[in-house]
């Protein structure tokens, strides 16, 4: 009786070992930036960056204002960006769409959605990630 209660314990201790083994397995392979979603935000910086030299205005931003404005790369930022009428939202790999933080008031400084530090940039974008998640860091492809 004692032995079979010892061989049981074994085996769910040894379950529960392989089932933490695979959820760090797991934990370790989605914590990484995706290549792919690192390259649209990426590319999308370098054409927001074309339009507002090319503009002198950021894409969807309607006219001057007093903040910093956040948008997400949903059809009618697409479509303004890239003349196209039937531009479509653009999602990363797992169907979200990307968000983008403009230096509308033009004072040179962005609020990091990080941390809310003060960056010197004109254009953030960044996306959700593995996880889906924008509050979680680990994972977000980004562009500074
Ligand atoms: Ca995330």
């Amino acid at each position: 009786m004692k032995t079979k209660f010892a061989r049981t314990l074994i085996i769910v201790v040894l379950i529960w070992l392989l089932a933490m083994i695979g959820f760090g397995i797991h934990r370790f392979t989605s914590v990484s930036v995706r290549k792919a979603d690192q390259h649209a935000v990426e590319d999308l910086f370098i054409s927001v960056s074309a339009y507002l030299d090319k503009n002198g205005k950021y894409p969807g931003a309607t006219e001057e204002v007093s903040f910093d404005m956040d948008l997400q790369s949903d059809y009618i930022l697409m479509r303004d960006l890239t003349g196209d009428r039937t531009a479509r939202d653009l999602l990363d790999s797992e169907g979200n769409l990307f968000r983008l933080r403009f230096d509308t008031n033009n004072d040179d400084v962005i609020y990091s959605p990080i941390d809310n530090e003060t960056l010197k940039n004109r254009v953030l974008i960044w996306s959700a990630g593995r996880d889906r998640k924008f509050e979680t860091w680990r994972d977000n492809a980004r562009s500074w």
